[in-house]
């Protein structure tokens, strides 16, 4: 009898064909094996490097499985993943990986860039297609590795070493790239190379405080200010912003990592609208393959006194900065795989599916308000909601861990007022993962049961237990505890198992 076999007679379950734990790895060939034997090896075969990843690395290939495995017996909460599709994963594994193309297209330091360079021109127009852009008023760079060095670049692109900017603090809700330093430590590149100042949330409302911006910039006279979040609910006052950039002469850069998606389906306010400089990873709500897009404006900036035409020169520094000022070679097969999902993204199945992100994130929040739980910010109006755990008598660390043991994937997270990084009061969730596997709001009313059963045995064992270490042990080795986690974890995955999942079916 199979394993998968037995696991359908003992829980009753439709199982997708990806049990690797089921499964023996192809055995891998001993290395000096040859002699020990009284038989002769098999003569060598040339190497052709067409053999399969199963053929050629079989450890890797079982770790591959083992995740894959994973992603589909849990339930991915973590805010800024997704799951990419096939076709776009199909061109991350392909020949593109091969090409080195420094430079644009058209002027490359290397040849045989024909077809890469018509590749990235077709993922520069789609870019601009999928948010709408007219090309008179907007370009695009799409050569950033990710988020973090597309970030780096578009400041350099406007700023000097040392020159001021301002972001939303890392604590409340903020990126590292947004300028994040502790009181004793410069953390992220940007305030080792810039002077950086924060922005708020208001520890009542946990609200962008709009009002104290306006303040501190006012006094610290920033030249970029950054308009981008992390780990926050509602939506951003670009307009807002936008008059107090003009009124410092700064910039305005949107960080629309986590929320490209929704923008691209113009289900929330665009940033396109007022900043100059937009940013965005492309895997998270965009749901295509890992890699950063920098967007900048062009035409005319402002109007000065005498009735002249400012313009923009941004295009240039932009491209200066991401190569060869940052990066080396271009990755062809990421801007291929993104291109794939910028097609994706103009489509009414992406509408739809961001829609249904939306009301998903909205039925997770109001599930948890019904079962007494606090939300920052007390809702939601994007992809995500932030739960204080506070209240509970719990924190975001210990919740993380035993919902990771129940295979439930989330991060912990630093709600307004939190002193600690480590074990922060609040828990980051988010829909777009599970909404890819055609999770329904009565689906996410279920993972939040599961959640709550979750969260009640993190409670009671911190209750019993004094400090982290003790409560991450105590979850491994008190039998009744072991056996709780063992039966949700059960549930857990007999639940989320059925449910379709993108990408390769076994890897
Ligand atoms: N790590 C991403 C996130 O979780 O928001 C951002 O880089």
């Amino acid at each position: 009898m199979s394993c998968n076999m037995v696991l359908f007679l003992v829980f009753g379950i439709e199982l997708q064909p990806i049990l690797p734990l089921c499964r023996h790895a192809p055995r891998a060939l001993c290395p000096g094996a040859r002699g020990q034997h009284s038989q002769a090896a098999p003569p060598e075969r040339p190497w052709t490097g067409q053999e399969s990843l199963a053929q050629d690395d079989p450890e890797m290939w079982e770790l591959l499985r083992r995740e894959k495995d994973r992603q589909c017996r849990g339930l991915e909460l973590i805010a800024s993943e997704n799951f990419c599709s096939q076709a776009a994963l199909e061109a991350l594994g392909s020949c593109l990986n091969n090409k080195y193309s420094e430079g644009y297209p058209g002027k490359r330091y290397y040849g045989g860039a024909e077809v890469v360079d018509q590749i990235e021109l077709l993922c520069q127009k789609r870019a601009l297609e999928a948010f709408g852009l007219d090309p008179a008023v907007w370009g695009v760079n799409v050569q950033p590795y990710s988020g973090s060095p597309a970030n780096f670049a578009a400041y350099t692109s406007v700023l000097q070493p040392h020159d001021r900017l301002m972001g939303l603090d890392l604590p409340d809700g903020g990126h590292l790239t947004h300028g994040y330093m502790s009181d004793v430590k410069r953390i992220s590149a940007t305030s080792i190379y810039f002077e950086s100042m924060p922005y708020k949330l208001n520890p009542k409302t946990g609200l962008i405080d709009y009002d104290q911006m306006e303040i501190t910039a006012r006094l610290f006279r920033p030249k970029l200010v950054i308009a981008g979040t992390s780990a926050y609910a509602r939506l951003i006052d670009y307009a807002r912003m936008k008059k107090l950039c003009t009124e410092l002469n700064a910039y305005l850069l949107a960080d629309m990592a986590h929320i490209s998606g929704l923008v691209a389906a113009d289900a929330i306010p665009s940033p396109f609208d007022h900043a100059d400089l937009v940013t965005t990873t492309t895997h998270k709500s965009l749901r295509g393959a890992r890699a950063g897009l920098i967007f900048f404006r062009k035409g005319v900036r402002s109007v000065d006194k005498k009735g002249r035409e400012l313009h923009y020169d941004l295009e240039d520094r932009v491209n200066f900065s991401v190569f060869p000022s940052l990066q080396g070679g271009p990755h062809n097969h990421a801007i291929a795989a993104v291109a794939i999902a910028l097609r994706q993204a103009t489509t009414p199945m992406f509408k739809e599916y961001i829609a249904q992100v939306m009301h998903n994130a909205k039925a997770m929040a109001s599930a948890l308000l019904k079962r007494g739980y606090t939300l920052v910010s007390g809702g939601t109006d994007n992809h995500l909601v932030l739960v204080d755990l506070r209240p509970q008598g719990m924190d975001g660390a210990r919740a993380e861990r035993v919902l990771e043991l129940v295979s439930i994937t989330a991060n912990k997270n630093t709600c307004p007022g939190d002193k600690s990084a480590l074990t922060p009061g609040g828990l980051r969730l988010g829909a777009p993962a599970l909404t890819s596997r055609q999770f329904k709001e009565a689906d996410f009313e279920k993972v939040v049961e599961f959640m709550d059963e979750g969260f009640k045995i993190a409670l009671d064992v911190k209750k019993k237990t004094t400090k982290l270490q003790e409560f991450r042990s105590y979850l491994l080795e008190e039998p009744e505890t072991v056996a709780r986690i063992a039966d949700l974890r059960q549930r857990v995955e007999a639940f989320a198992r059925p449910f379709p999942m993108p990408g390769f079916l076994d890897h």
